[in-house]
């Protein structure tokens, strides 16, 4: 595993250095002293060598090019009449007026409410069983993935029961989610053949993920930017073979902000090439408590946030913007 600077950056520029990388190949002790520490320190960390089969992942990406490489009108029939979060999305983002510069399919990841989706899977593909399949199985093995990251997570923190969190999303009734953002390319000036620099556009703008963990996984496109604990961005350069995982704000909720969800945003001026990114969402249940769990608040620690049901915080997220700080609602003080 090479895990550089472990520590939180001090440097004031935006550079692609001390992201964790960790290599799930090693044991599980280092593995998990590791985790914690990346996870308390940025909120966010790289794998390799995860074991996840290549041609599950490149028949996902190979699946939504096709969907996203059709004519709008085409695309326009996936989305979602009434509106909901699900289905096919292009620039708007929840419903409050955020936007960015990106096309996506956003699903329910758990098998059950899959199959609730087969209109949006006839409409993405003239091979609907061949989409829904891809789905499927990048879900069944990212789902695989999440579970033992966060069984490794619970060992590093001490926790005596270590499926008190991979339990959440192993519920059949999981409120997880799946979603794939497609980020156009830019045009190239004439001179450098280089896309401009000068206009920051934005292919979604800064957030936190309101659920427990993410689970990306990208082309090699760059675009996306993590923030430190100082409010710096450091971009994030990513293999097509690597996951990246998110802390989001269950997690933090839970840790009782031992771990902090990471603030993250995706720069859309990056490229002549388009970006396609895939995310898998690790959620609870709709009626799952969520609160700090008692052996994370040490003795003389005082409890960060109160008892919420996931339901109570989704609604929380769908009521503000994208860049809301949701979880401060929730704050015992
Ligand atoms: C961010 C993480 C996931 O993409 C998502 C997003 C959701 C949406 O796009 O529908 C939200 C956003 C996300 C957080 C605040 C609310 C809800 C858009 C928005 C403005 C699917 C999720 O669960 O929360």
């Amino acid at each position: 595993m090479v895990l550089s600077s472990p520590s939180p950056l001090r440097t004031k520029k935006t550079q692609a250095i001390g992201i964790p990388i960790i290599d799930l190949s090693l044991d599980t002790t280092t593995l998990s002293h590791r985790i914690i520490t990346a996870c308390q320190d940025y909120g966010f960390f790289k794998v390799v060598n995860h074991g996840v089969p290549i041609e599950i992942i490149s028949k996902m990406e190979e699946v939504a090019n096709g969907f996203f490489f059709k004519p709008a009108s085409e695309k326009l029939k996936a989305k979602s009449n009434p509106p909901s979060p699900f289905g096919y999305g292009c620039r708007s983002i929840g419903f409050n007026g955020d936007v960015g510069e990106l096309e996506y399919l956003l699903l329910q990841a758990n098998p059950d409410q899959l199959l609730l989706h087969s209109d949006i899977f006839n409409v993405v593909s003239d091979q609907p069983t061949d989409f829904s399949c891809a789905v499927e199985d990048y879900i069944h093995v990212v789902k695989g993935l999440t579970s033992g990251l966060l069984e490794i997570l619970a060992l590093g923190l001490s926790l005596t029961d270590t499926n008190i969190f991979s339990r959440f999303i192993e519920d059949v009734d999981s409120d997880s989610c799946f979603r794939i953002n497609h980020y156009p390319g830019v045009k190239t000036t004439h001179e450098s053949n280089k896309p401009s620099q000068s206009h920051q556009r934005i292919g979604f703008g800064e957030h936190s993920d309101p659920q427990i963990f993410t689970i990306l996984r990208s082309n090699d496109v760059p675009g996306l930017q993590i923030s430190t604990v100082d409010g710096l961005w450091i971009p994030v350069n990513v293999e097509p073979t690597d996951f990246c995982v998110f802390v989001g704000d269950a997690l933090e909720v839970l840790t009782n902000g031992r771990l902090k969800s990471v603030r993250h945003r995706v720069m859309a001026n990056m490229s002549s090439r388009s970006r396609l990114s895939m995310m898998y969402f690790a959620a609870p249940a709709m009626n799952e408590w969520i609160f700090p769990i008692p052996q994370m608040i040490s003795p003389g620690e005082q409890r960060l946030y109160k008892s919420f049901t996931w339901n109570e915080y989704k609604k929380a997220a769908y009521s503000l913007r994208l860049g809301d700080q949701r979880i401060d609602l929730f704050k015992c003080h």
